[in-house]
Protein backbone atom coordinates (compact mmCIF):
# COMPACT_ATOMS: atom_id res chain seq x y z
CA UNK A 1 0.00 0.00 0.00
CA UNK A 2 1.08 3.57 -1.08
CA UNK A 3 2.70 4.91 2.20
CA UNK A 4 1.01 8.14 1.76
CA UNK A 5 -2.58 7.00 2.69
CA UNK A 6 -3.51 6.39 6.34
CA UNK A 7 -5.23 3.15 7.03
CA UNK A 8 -8.67 3.55 8.92
CA UNK A 9 -10.37 0.13 9.26
CA UNK A 10 -14.04 0.12 10.16
CA UNK A 11 -15.81 -3.45 10.90
CA UNK A 12 -19.03 -3.61 10.07
CA UNK A 13 -20.31 -5.98 12.44
CA UNK A 14 -24.22 -6.98 12.94
CA UNK A 15 -25.61 -7.28 16.44
CA UNK A 16 -24.87 -11.07 17.09
CA UNK A 17 -21.09 -10.13 16.51
CA UNK A 18 -21.06 -11.23 12.98
CA UNK A 19 -20.22 -9.32 9.85
CA UNK A 20 -22.38 -7.86 7.45
CA UNK A 21 -23.26 -9.94 4.15
CA UNK A 22 -22.37 -8.57 0.58
CA UNK A 23 -26.19 -7.85 0.16
CA UNK A 24 -26.26 -6.13 3.53
CA UNK A 25 -23.28 -3.75 2.33
CA UNK A 26 -25.32 -3.46 -1.10
CA UNK A 27 -28.26 -2.20 0.79
CA UNK A 28 -26.97 0.02 3.01
CA UNK A 29 -24.91 1.94 0.01
CA UNK A 30 -21.80 1.23 1.05
CA UNK A 31 -21.33 -1.05 -2.30
CA UNK A 32 -22.05 2.13 -4.59
CA UNK A 33 -19.58 3.92 -2.12
CA UNK A 34 -16.99 1.02 -3.19
CA UNK A 35 -17.70 2.30 -6.72
CA UNK A 36 -17.32 6.12 -6.51
CA UNK A 37 -13.96 5.52 -4.78
CA UNK A 38 -13.08 2.41 -5.60
CA UNK A 39 -9.65 3.59 -4.98
CA UNK A 40 -10.64 4.53 -0.78
CA UNK A 41 -12.68 1.50 -0.04
CA UNK A 42 -11.94 -2.25 -0.69
CA UNK A 43 -13.83 -5.77 0.68
CA UNK A 44 -11.77 -7.96 2.76
CA UNK A 45 -13.35 -11.11 2.62
CA UNK A 46 -13.74 -12.25 6.81
CA UNK A 47 -13.94 -16.28 6.10
CA UNK A 48 -17.76 -17.94 6.15
CA UNK A 49 -18.97 -14.56 7.81
CA UNK A 50 -19.14 -12.08 5.04
CA UNK A 51 -17.28 -9.04 4.58
CA UNK A 52 -15.43 -6.03 5.86
CA UNK A 53 -14.89 -2.75 4.35
CA UNK A 54 -11.44 -1.36 4.94
CA UNK A 55 -11.60 2.68 4.29
CA UNK A 56 -8.62 4.46 3.47
CA UNK A 57 -8.48 7.83 4.39
CA UNK A 58 -6.48 9.56 1.66
CA UNK A 59 -4.02 12.52 3.11
CA UNK A 60 -5.05 15.78 2.55
CA UNK A 61 -1.34 16.16 0.49
CA UNK A 62 -0.09 19.13 -2.08
CA UNK A 63 2.09 15.57 -3.83
CA UNK A 64 -1.45 13.84 -4.35
CA UNK A 65 -3.05 16.49 -6.25
CA UNK A 66 -0.05 17.88 -8.58
CA UNK A 67 0.78 14.15 -8.88
CA UNK A 68 -2.75 13.31 -10.88
CA UNK A 69 -4.65 16.41 -12.03
CA UNK A 70 -5.30 16.62 -15.15
CA UNK A 71 -5.65 19.88 -16.92
CA UNK A 72 -3.87 22.52 -18.58
CA UNK A 73 -3.42 25.65 -16.26
CA UNK A 74 -5.89 25.66 -13.61
CA UNK A 75 -4.53 24.16 -10.50
CA UNK A 76 -0.88 23.74 -12.37
CA UNK A 77 0.41 26.50 -9.85
CA UNK A 78 -0.37 25.25 -6.36
CA UNK A 79 0.16 26.63 -2.51
CA UNK A 80 -1.15 24.10 -0.09
CA UNK A 81 -1.20 25.08 3.74
CA UNK A 82 -2.32 23.45 7.14
CA UNK A 83 -4.08 26.53 7.97
CA UNK A 84 -4.15 30.15 7.00
CA UNK A 85 -6.34 33.18 7.82
CA UNK A 86 -8.08 33.14 4.22
CA UNK A 87 -7.27 31.80 0.78
CA UNK A 88 -8.84 34.63 -0.82
CA UNK A 89 -6.83 37.05 1.04
CA UNK A 90 -3.23 34.93 -0.09
CA UNK A 91 -4.75 35.16 -3.29
CA UNK A 92 -4.97 38.59 -3.44
CA UNK A 93 -1.62 39.47 -2.80
CA UNK A 94 -0.07 36.83 -4.87
CA UNK A 95 -1.98 38.94 -8.08
CA UNK A 96 0.42 42.10 -6.71
CA UNK A 97 2.93 40.09 -8.65
CA UNK A 98 3.13 38.38 -11.69
CA UNK A 99 1.14 35.39 -11.79
CA UNK A 100 0.20 32.56 -13.92
CA UNK A 101 -3.50 32.04 -15.16
CA UNK A 102 -4.90 29.12 -12.95
CA UNK A 103 -2.78 29.63 -9.56
CA UNK A 104 -4.40 28.00 -6.62
CA UNK A 105 -4.29 28.20 -3.14
CA UNK A 106 -5.79 25.47 -1.10
CA UNK A 107 -6.28 25.38 2.82
CA UNK A 108 -6.98 22.65 5.43
CA UNK A 109 -8.64 25.11 7.48
CA UNK A 110 -8.93 28.89 7.48
CA UNK A 111 -9.10 30.99 10.81
CA UNK A 112 -10.70 34.18 9.45
CA UNK A 113 -12.60 32.69 6.02
CA UNK A 114 -15.21 35.21 4.53
CA UNK A 115 -18.09 35.32 2.31
CA UNK A 116 -19.86 38.07 0.58
CA UNK A 117 -20.07 41.36 2.16
CA UNK A 118 -17.11 40.60 4.58
CA UNK A 119 -19.51 38.05 6.53
CA UNK A 120 -17.73 34.55 8.15
CA UNK A 121 -17.12 31.80 6.56
CA UNK A 122 -16.55 28.68 8.66
CA UNK A 123 -13.46 27.00 7.45
CA UNK A 124 -12.66 24.09 9.84
CA UNK A 125 -10.92 21.48 8.94
CA UNK A 126 -13.03 18.68 7.18
CA UNK A 127 -13.79 21.09 3.98
CA UNK A 128 -11.72 22.17 0.97
CA UNK A 129 -10.94 25.56 0.89
CA UNK A 130 -9.40 27.24 -2.01
CA UNK A 131 -9.08 30.22 -4.20
CA UNK A 132 -7.56 30.90 -7.69
CA UNK A 133 -6.75 33.14 -10.49
CA UNK A 134 -8.05 33.68 -13.73
CA UNK A 135 -7.43 36.40 -16.14
CA UNK A 136 -10.16 36.11 -18.95
CA UNK A 137 -9.86 38.98 -21.54
CA UNK A 138 -13.79 39.87 -21.51
CA UNK A 139 -16.12 42.80 -20.33
CA UNK A 140 -15.97 43.51 -16.83
CA UNK A 141 -19.98 43.97 -16.74
CA UNK A 142 -19.46 40.16 -18.00
CA UNK A 143 -17.44 38.81 -14.69
CA UNK A 144 -20.52 37.78 -12.69
CA UNK A 145 -21.00 34.94 -15.25
CA UNK A 146 -17.69 33.79 -13.81
CA UNK A 147 -19.73 33.38 -10.19
CA UNK A 148 -22.24 31.12 -12.09
CA UNK A 149 -19.64 29.32 -14.35
CA UNK A 150 -18.30 28.28 -10.84
CA UNK A 151 -21.47 27.27 -9.61
CA UNK A 152 -22.26 24.96 -13.08
CA UNK A 153 -18.56 22.98 -12.26
CA UNK A 154 -18.83 22.65 -8.67
CA UNK A 155 -22.02 20.87 -9.25
CA UNK A 156 -20.92 19.15 -12.28
CA UNK A 157 -17.86 17.86 -9.80
CA UNK A 158 -20.23 16.22 -7.19
CA UNK A 159 -22.70 15.16 -9.66
CA UNK A 160 -19.58 13.38 -11.20
CA UNK A 161 -18.28 11.24 -8.33
CA UNK A 162 -21.65 11.24 -5.90
CA UNK A 163 -24.58 9.84 -6.05
CA UNK A 164 -26.14 13.16 -5.43
CA UNK A 165 -28.59 16.40 -7.29
CA UNK A 166 -27.20 19.49 -6.10
CA UNK A 167 -28.86 22.40 -6.70
CA UNK A 168 -27.59 26.20 -7.44
CA UNK A 169 -30.07 29.22 -5.11
CA UNK A 170 -28.78 32.33 -7.07
CA UNK A 171 -26.55 33.86 -7.36
CA UNK A 172 -23.71 31.64 -5.48
CA UNK A 173 -24.87 28.87 -2.82
CA UNK A 174 -24.79 25.12 -4.07
CA UNK A 175 -27.80 23.15 -1.56
CA UNK A 176 -27.84 19.58 -0.71
CA UNK A 177 -31.69 18.56 -0.16
CA UNK A 178 -31.91 22.47 0.41
CA UNK A 179 -29.03 23.18 2.86
CA UNK A 180 -26.26 25.09 1.71
CA UNK A 181 -22.50 22.84 0.95
CA UNK A 182 -21.00 25.37 -1.10
CA UNK A 183 -20.23 29.14 -1.50
CA UNK A 184 -18.46 30.97 -4.18
CA UNK A 185 -16.55 34.53 -3.40
CA UNK A 186 -15.43 35.85 -6.54
CA UNK A 187 -13.70 39.13 -6.71
CA UNK A 188 -12.33 41.55 -9.14
CA UNK A 189 -9.22 43.15 -9.86
CA UNK A 190 -9.71 46.09 -12.37
CA UNK A 191 -7.35 48.90 -13.76
CA UNK A 192 -8.60 51.87 -16.16
CA UNK A 193 -12.43 49.49 -16.63
CA UNK A 194 -10.14 46.26 -17.84
CA UNK A 195 -10.14 43.06 -15.92
CA UNK A 196 -6.57 42.32 -14.67
CA UNK A 197 -7.40 39.49 -12.43
CA UNK A 198 -10.73 37.34 -11.03
CA UNK A 199 -10.14 35.74 -7.50
CA UNK A 200 -12.48 33.12 -7.15
CA UNK A 201 -12.91 31.26 -3.84
CA UNK A 202 -14.88 28.05 -2.92
CA UNK A 203 -16.07 26.53 0.28
CA UNK A 204 -16.83 23.14 -0.05
CA UNK A 205 -18.31 21.37 2.92
CA UNK A 206 -16.71 17.99 2.57
CA UNK A 207 -16.87 15.83 5.63
CA UNK A 208 -17.36 17.85 8.61
CA UNK A 209 -20.35 15.97 11.14
CA UNK A 210 -23.43 17.92 12.60
CA UNK A 211 -21.62 19.56 15.35
CA UNK A 212 -18.28 21.01 13.53
CA UNK A 213 -21.21 23.82 12.56
CA UNK A 214 -21.75 26.55 14.91
CA UNK A 215 -25.52 26.44 16.11
CA UNK A 216 -26.34 29.34 14.22
CA UNK A 217 -26.02 27.69 10.92
CA UNK A 218 -26.64 24.27 11.62
CA UNK A 219 -30.05 24.00 10.38
CA UNK A 220 -29.15 25.75 7.05
CA UNK A 221 -25.45 23.75 6.50
CA UNK A 222 -24.75 20.42 5.16
CA UNK A 223 -21.63 18.63 4.11
CA UNK A 224 -21.16 15.83 1.52
CA UNK A 225 -20.67 13.44 4.23
CA UNK A 226 -23.69 14.16 6.01
CA UNK A 227 -25.95 13.89 3.16
CA UNK A 228 -24.25 10.52 1.54
CA UNK A 229 -22.69 8.84 5.06
CA UNK A 230 -19.68 8.32 3.40
CA UNK A 231 -16.02 9.80 4.00
CA UNK A 232 -15.26 11.38 1.18
CA UNK A 233 -11.62 12.14 -0.81
CA UNK A 234 -11.47 16.11 -0.96
CA UNK A 235 -8.70 15.82 -3.24
CA UNK A 236 -10.31 14.06 -5.87
CA UNK A 237 -13.17 16.10 -5.61
CA UNK A 238 -10.37 19.12 -5.57
CA UNK A 239 -9.22 17.65 -9.01
CA UNK A 240 -12.43 16.83 -10.15
CA UNK A 241 -13.43 20.32 -9.75
CA UNK A 242 -10.14 22.06 -11.84
CA UNK A 243 -10.89 19.49 -14.97
CA UNK A 244 -14.81 20.79 -14.79
CA UNK A 245 -14.12 24.43 -14.70
CA UNK A 246 -11.37 24.25 -16.83
CA UNK A 247 -13.61 22.62 -19.58
CA UNK A 248 -15.96 25.47 -18.74
CA UNK A 249 -14.01 28.39 -18.96
CA UNK A 250 -12.52 27.09 -22.35
CA UNK A 251 -16.17 26.99 -23.83
CA UNK A 252 -16.83 30.30 -22.05
CA UNK A 253 -14.16 32.10 -23.53
CA UNK A 254 -14.55 30.46 -27.24
CA UNK A 255 -18.23 30.33 -27.19
CA UNK A 256 -19.80 33.27 -24.41
CA UNK A 257 -21.82 32.15 -22.29
CA UNK A 258 -25.46 31.00 -23.93
CA UNK A 259 -24.78 27.34 -23.41
CA UNK A 260 -23.23 27.73 -19.51
CA UNK A 261 -26.39 29.74 -18.68
CA UNK A 262 -28.24 26.65 -19.76
CA UNK A 263 -26.29 24.40 -17.68
CA UNK A 264 -26.80 26.81 -14.44
CA UNK A 265 -30.76 26.83 -15.44
CA UNK A 266 -31.31 23.06 -15.45
CA UNK A 267 -29.83 22.83 -11.77
CA UNK A 268 -31.22 26.20 -10.80
CA UNK A 269 -33.94 26.46 -7.57
CA UNK A 270 -34.57 29.76 -8.03
CA UNK A 271 -36.10 30.20 -11.07
CA UNK A 272 -39.86 29.50 -10.99
CA UNK A 273 -40.14 30.75 -7.31
CA UNK A 274 -41.86 33.49 -5.43
CA UNK A 275 -38.56 35.11 -3.89
CA UNK A 276 -37.64 38.04 -1.78
CA UNK A 277 -34.66 39.55 -2.62
CA UNK A 278 -32.51 41.30 -0.06
CA UNK A 279 -30.06 43.95 -1.94
CA UNK A 280 -28.41 46.89 -0.58
CA UNK A 281 -31.16 49.19 -1.17
CA UNK A 282 -34.11 47.25 0.39
CA UNK A 283 -36.04 44.21 -0.20
CA UNK A 284 -38.14 43.42 -3.18
CA UNK A 285 -40.75 40.47 -3.77
CA UNK A 286 -41.27 38.91 -6.55
CA UNK A 287 -41.28 35.89 -9.32
CA UNK A 288 -37.67 34.60 -10.53
CA UNK A 289 -38.02 33.83 -14.08
CA UNK A 290 -34.46 33.99 -15.28
CA UNK A 291 -31.44 35.13 -15.39
CA UNK A 292 -30.05 38.28 -18.39
CA UNK A 293 -26.95 37.32 -20.10
CA UNK A 294 -24.75 38.95 -16.97
CA UNK A 295 -25.67 36.80 -14.89
CA UNK A 296 -28.40 39.18 -13.22
CA UNK A 297 -32.04 37.56 -12.03
CA UNK A 298 -34.45 38.29 -13.58
CA UNK A 299 -37.53 39.38 -11.09
CA UNK A 300 -40.94 39.61 -12.09
CA UNK A 301 -43.37 41.85 -9.73
CA UNK A 302 -46.90 41.72 -8.90
CA UNK A 303 -47.60 45.01 -11.02
CA UNK A 304 -45.67 43.22 -14.22
CA UNK A 305 -42.53 45.34 -13.31
CA UNK A 306 -39.10 43.44 -14.40
CA UNK A 307 -36.03 43.94 -11.84
CA UNK A 308 -32.84 42.48 -12.63
CA UNK A 309 -30.87 41.61 -9.24
CA UNK A 310 -27.31 42.46 -9.43
CA UNK A 311 -26.55 41.39 -5.82
CA UNK A 312 -29.02 40.03 -3.31
CA UNK A 313 -29.51 37.61 -0.95
CA UNK A 314 -32.86 35.38 -1.59
CA UNK A 315 -35.21 33.95 0.79
CA UNK A 316 -38.12 31.96 -1.19
CA UNK A 317 -40.41 28.79 -1.51
P1 LIG B 1 -22.13 34.15 1.46
O1 LIG B 1 -22.04 35.55 1.92
O2 LIG B 1 -23.10 33.82 0.38
O3 LIG B 1 -22.42 33.17 2.67
C1 LIG B 1 -22.01 33.47 3.99
C2 LIG B 1 -23.08 32.94 4.94
O4 LIG B 1 -23.16 31.51 4.82
C3 LIG B 1 -22.75 33.21 6.39
O5 LIG B 1 -23.27 34.45 6.79
C4 LIG B 1 -23.42 32.02 7.11
O6 LIG B 1 -24.81 32.26 7.28
C5 LIG B 1 -23.30 30.89 6.10
N1 LIG B 1 -22.10 30.05 6.32
C6 LIG B 1 -20.91 30.37 6.88
N2 LIG B 1 -20.06 29.36 6.84
C7 LIG B 1 -20.71 28.32 6.24
C8 LIG B 1 -20.37 26.99 5.89
N3 LIG B 1 -19.15 26.47 6.12
N4 LIG B 1 -21.31 26.25 5.28
C9 LIG B 1 -22.54 26.72 5.01
N5 LIG B 1 -22.92 27.97 5.31
C10 LIG B 1 -22.02 28.77 5.91
C11 LIG B 1 -20.36 32.55 0.46
O7 LIG B 1 -20.66 33.78 0.99
C12 LIG B 1 -18.96 32.56 -0.10
C13 LIG B 1 -18.04 31.69 0.68
C14 LIG B 1 -16.66 31.60 0.09
C15 LIG B 1 -15.72 30.87 0.99
C16 LIG B 1 -14.41 30.63 0.31
S1 LIG B 1 -13.46 29.47 1.17
C17 LIG B 1 -12.08 29.83 0.24
C18 LIG B 1 -12.07 31.33 0.07
N6 LIG B 1 -11.44 31.99 1.18
C19 LIG B 1 -12.30 32.80 1.84
O8 LIG B 1 -12.00 33.49 2.83
N7 LIG B 1 -13.50 32.73 1.27
C20 LIG B 1 -13.51 31.83 0.13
Amino acid sequence: MNNQLQLVVDSFLKADGNMLSMEELKEKGCISSLDQFGSNYRLEQMGDYGYRLIKEQLLFTQQRFTETVQTEFIGKQVYFFDTVSSTQRIAKKLTMNQVEEGTMIIAEEQTDGRGRMARKWHSQKGGLWFSFIVKPEIPIATAPQLTLLTAVAVVRTIEDLLPLHPKIKWPNDILLHGKKVCGILTELQATDGNIEAVIIGVGLNVNQQKEAFPEDIRKKATSISLETGMIVDPISLLKGFCFQFEQLYKLFLQHGFQQIKNMWEQSCETIGKEVTATTFKGTVKGEAFGISDEGALLLKEKDGSVLRIFSADIDGS
